[in-house]
């Protein structure tokens, strides 16, 4: 491989601006509560923060709906507010990187209000846009947060395709004048000083040439948009296109979300040699949990098969090892808490459990990503009634699947919830015990997890061998060992529904990670083994070799 890029050796952390701090006592999170926090970011290691979307935003999803890429939400504080934190990380010698919505904006944006107006405006082509097919929507297609993927408005006479919510307008990324807004956009940024770019749903931008019906899941009004229209034509000619116009030439991190993705599609995106992106976050490991029924979509209570987890991530290691970059999650802000996802929340295996999982995600090859709460094994909310959840996916599914298509109870619906609402992850960061885990002074828009007098920073800090303190070993050996971002990839025994075990290889050193990912004792004797070797790290105080207790992870040099 050829020299390693300073992204191939960072850590991210993700901070959800809404929860991380608030500083003015109005519930919510802000830009100077982030910037009060930046010392605990930089004790933990990490050396990019990608902060989620901080513009002008009516908030019907959370920020993803942009009404002004260039101003900041006035519920985050303003653009001085911005300056000051981008000084403050910079003199830190931490990075930023930005989340950048554009395969839609909000409705409110004034090129949608232009656009909405007439046929023949200087924004008319800004979006897409298509007359009725019998009086009735162009096509099936269903949004990723229910219903038609088509909105009508009488001024046009024509319909709007929107893939997420009514409020969220897809651009038309096949108009060049509408490319040539986003790249100035983007270049505004830039000059601002950011480091990188988050780049939200962007394998979504190139849509097809023509609009077909797809077939819906049985018994569904309509079909899933995502295949339809992940990973289009010319994606990789806008990639390239946007790499040309800003990217090249600034020593920038870049990551792309692009859900339906093949090893293939992120072999080019996110290609060593393509010019595109740094890598991606594609989504097969996220979405092994239950989906035996297609019809219900994510929603289940089901855990995970560690086969078909293991099968799925040395899929992605193996396919882009030299050719490409992986990213390595766990968690973000549309994910459950992964120690109570394919952990044990347990509070007798939590923290154990959750230094397991870091061990095995951090073991991996490619860039790893934190996400606020993760480095203290935050869990799920655990929310019992629908009026504790905020998120409108969460809102719309449980409308559609209970109330309108009876396919679940609104008990199942509310364990799927508990399993899965992307809540879980949202939930007020936890400093320490005081009034609302010293997030907010004032009532926190939602609820703290009510076990932040057990769990949290302060609390964290103040122990020794604490988890915090590991994911800070992690991070530097991330930093330290050539083999952690260098070396291939072999997983051991495939089958094994306990233990996940694999190789890492670099010319004649070696990495050997075990990690037990039951709650009961597990034996195991691995041949490439040498006798004399030592842990590089663990998660118990001592190594009883071939015994592996609960949860126990270990990594061996050699
Ligand atoms: O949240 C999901 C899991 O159920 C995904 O379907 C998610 O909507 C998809 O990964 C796209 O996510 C991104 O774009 C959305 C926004 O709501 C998410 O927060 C964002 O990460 C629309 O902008
Ligand atoms: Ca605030």
């Amino acid at each position: 491989m050829a020299t390693m890029q300073w992204w191939q050796k960072a850590v991210v952390y993700q901070v959800y601006p809404r929860s991380f701090q608030d500083s003015n006592g109005d519930g919510i999170g802000d830009l100077p509560g982030i910037t009060s926090r930046l010392d605990y970011i930089k004790q933990l290691g990490a050396d990019v923060v990608w902060l989620n979307p901080i513009y002008q935003s009516p908030g019907v999803d959370n920020g993803y709906d942009i009404s002004d890429y260039e101003a900041i939400n006035p519920e985050f504080g303003t653009m001085a507010d911005f300056d000051q934190l981008l000084a403050q990380l910079h003199q830190r010698g931490l990075k930023l990187m930005m989340d950048i919505v554009v395969n839609h904006t909000s409705n409110r944006h004034h090129w949608f209000i232009e656009s909405a107006k007439s046929r023949d405006n200087p924004y008319a082509d800004y979006y897409i846009w298509r007359d009725p097919v019998d009086g009735h929507a162009p096509t099936n297609w269903g949004s990723f947060f229910s219903g038609s993927t088509w909105t009508y408005v009488p001024a046009r006479q024509q319909y709007y395709l929107h893939s997420f919510a009514v409020e969220q307008p897809d651009l038309n990324w096949e108009n060049p004048k509408l490319r040539q807004a986003v790249y100035d956009m983007m270049n505004f940024w830039v000059k601002k000083g950011v480091d990188g770019f988050r780049l939200d749903v962007i394998n979504l931008i190139s849509k097809p040439t023509d609009f077909v019906d797809g077939q819906p899941n049985s018994g569904e009004p309509y079909a899933d948009i995502g295949p339809i229209i992940a990973n289009g034509h010319r994606l990789s000619a806008f990639l390239q296109e946007m790499h040309t116009q800003v990217l090249a030439g600034a020593d920038l991190i870049t990551v792309g979300e692009t859900p339906n993705a093949t090893i293939k599609d992120a072999q080019q995106s996110a290609g060593l040699t393509t010019n595109e992106l740094n890598m991606v976050f594609e989504f097969e490991h996220m979405n092994l949990d239950g989906n035996s029924n297609p019809a219900l979509g994510k929603w289940n209570d089901q855990p995970v098969n560690l086969v078909d987890l293991k099968q799925s991530l040395s899929k992605w290691q193996t396919g882009l090892h030299g050719k490409a970059w992986n990213s390595l999650y766990w968690n973000n802000h549309d994910q459950p808490r992964i120690v109570s996802r394919f952990g044990n929340d347990d509070p007798k295996y939590r923290v154990i459990s959750a230094e397991m999982l870091a061990t095995m995600l951090h073991g991996l090859q490619g860039t790893p990503y934190i996400y606020e709460g993760e480095e203290i094994g935050m869990t799920n909310a655990h929310f019992t009634e629908l009026s504790d959840y905020k998120d409108l996916e969460s809102l719309n599914a449980y409308h559609h699947l209970v109330d309108e298509e009876h396919r679940l109870s609104s008990t199942q619906m509310l364990a799927d919830l508990a399993h899965m609402s992307r809540d879980n992850a949202r939930t007020p960061m936890q400093w320490d015990n005081s009034l609302n885990a010293g997030f907010s002074t004032g009532t926190p828009w939602l609820q703290v997890n009510p076990n932040y007098p057990q769990l949290n920073v302060q609390q964290t800090l103040a122990e020794s061998n604490s988890i915090f303190t590991y994911y800070q070993q992690l991070i530097q050996l991330r930093h330290t060992n050539a083999i952690l971002t260098t070396g291939d990839y072999q997983l051991l025994d495939a089958d094994d529904g306990a233990v996940y075990a694999y190789l890492r290889t670099a010319g004649t050193q070696q990495l050997l990670v075990i990690c037990n990912f039951t709650a009961h004792d597990q034996v195991r004797e691995y041949d490439q083994l040498p006798s004399d070797v030592q842990r590089l790290i663990g998660n118990y105080i001592d190594d009883q070799g071939a015994t592996l207790r609960p949860y126990e992870a270990k990594i061996y040099q050699f």
